[in-house]
């Protein structure tokens, strides 16, 4: 599959073909943990699953391609690719994290990664100039979130990769939220990519995955090294359900972006809620920065309740439709209390979210009925 085919049509074929053996046109789940050589030495390309699966190598194909990029590898899940970029450095290293990563990617850089001699600032990625003030002489990574999780905040990808290489500084998108059909951060020179795939790319709440995807075929050889060294992959049937989920993420994600526009239109003229962050929306402080770098806006919002705490709590739990669960990302609606959920974790630091603060996921359904359903939960609210 060429990387100048269109995304609609890579997310249907790439990393895949029929199977040589069969003819089966769907990548067989081989739920296999090992293979047998031919002779001492010899064998088809694959030899132990931890190291490689077939499955798994769809997978991972159709994933680079997706984000315009050489290599993938998928893991276990989005912390599991998270931990194994984290080893890329080494003790004395210092990372740059935005103000509001998601809330186990701050947690592992305090309790543990911290531990090992990784040193790590928090910074507005938003603000350049503050992004430039931390930088350190030992920075070798900068974490990028865009939008964050949950504030919907953009940091300007193509500016910070300048800003970081001057220093030969690498630059990892974290790109859950926008997936590759809204945003693809190597072709804006990011040096790599990480997903939670359990979120859009799946995108049915089935599965738990992570992926990684670069360009430099030496940063590839030192994750291939980690991710078979440390062995936190994904089993076959996982490879399979999100290589079935990904075939239709071209179409979810406009369906997504059209409801989340739709909601977060709604639910900034209700009186009840006293703001919308979307970058779709004319009113996000960075919508001019969307429309630059995003090709479609996405299923995410974070609402505050004019009634703070209390309303916010009311909303979460008076939807029928919308479920109140944390993740996100799926055909499924659903929302949820960052503060005591998804963000516990930053609760007591700088990076605390503020209570009265209801992140919506939005899903596929009708957008009258997703807007009726809040329409009923706000309604002892306004
Ligand atoms: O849950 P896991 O697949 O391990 O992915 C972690 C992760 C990484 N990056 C982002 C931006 C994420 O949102 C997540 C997981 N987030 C949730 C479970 C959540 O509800 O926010």
């Amino acid at each position: 599959m060429s990387h100048s085919s269109h995304i609609e049509t890579q997310v249907v074929h790439a990393g895949q073909t029929p199977d040589p053996a069969t003819g089966a046109i769907v990548t067989p789940i081989y739920q296999t943990s090992t293979f047998v050589f031919d002779a001492l030495g010899v064998h088809k390309g694959y030899d132990y699953s931890r190291t490689a699966n077939p499955t798994r190598t769809a997978l991972e194909r159709c994933l680079a391609t997706l984000e315009g990029g050489d290599y993938g590898l998928a893991f276990a899940s989005g912390m599991a690719a998270t931990d194994t970029i984290i080893r890329l450095l080494k003790p004395g290293d210092h990372t740059l994290i935005g103000a509001d990563v998601y809330g186990g990617t701050y947690r592992l850089f305090k309790s543990e990664w911290e531990r090992f001699g990784l040193s790590f600032s928090v910074v507005d990625m938003a603000d350049l100039a503050s992004i430039a003030a931390a930088l350190q002489p030992e920075t070798r990574l900068i974490w990028l979130e865009t939008p964050t999780n949950p504030m919907m905040t953009l940091a300007d990808i193509p500016a910070v990769v300048e800003l970081a290489h001057r220093q030969n500084i690498l630059v990892c998108v974290d790109n859950t939220f926008a997936t590759p059909c809204a945003q693809r951060p190597l072709e804006l020179g990011a040096d790599i990519v990480v997903h939670s795939t359990t979120k859009y790319l799946s995108g049915h709440n089935d599965v738990v995955g992570g992926a990684v995807v670069v360009n430099d075929a030496g940063l590839y050889e030192r994750l291939t090294f980690l991710q078979n060294g440390a062995g936190a992959v994904p089993g076959p049937f996982d490879c399979w359900l999100t290589l079935r989920g990904l075939k239709t993420l071209a179409l979810r994600m406009q369906a997504h972006s059209a409801n989340a526009l739709a909601v977060a239109r709604y639910l900034e003229g209700h009186p009840a809620i006293a703001r919308v962050l979307y970058p779709g929306l004319p009113s996000h402080p960075q919508h001019e920065l969307a429309r630059r770098q995003m090709a479609l806006f996405g299923g995410m919002l974070l609402v505050e309740l004019a009634g703070g705490e209390a309303a916010a709590r009311h909303l979460c739990e008076h939807t029928r439709l919308f479920a109140l669960a944390e993740s996100l990302g799926s055909v499924e609606s659903l929302l949820e209390l960052p503060a005591i959920m998804t963000h516990a974790s930053v609760v007591g630091t700088s990076l605390e979210i503020a209570p009265s603060l209801v992140r919506i996921s939005v899903g596929i359904e009708h957008a009258d009925d997703l807007i009726a359903d809040l329409e009923q939960a706000l309604a002892g609210l306004a």
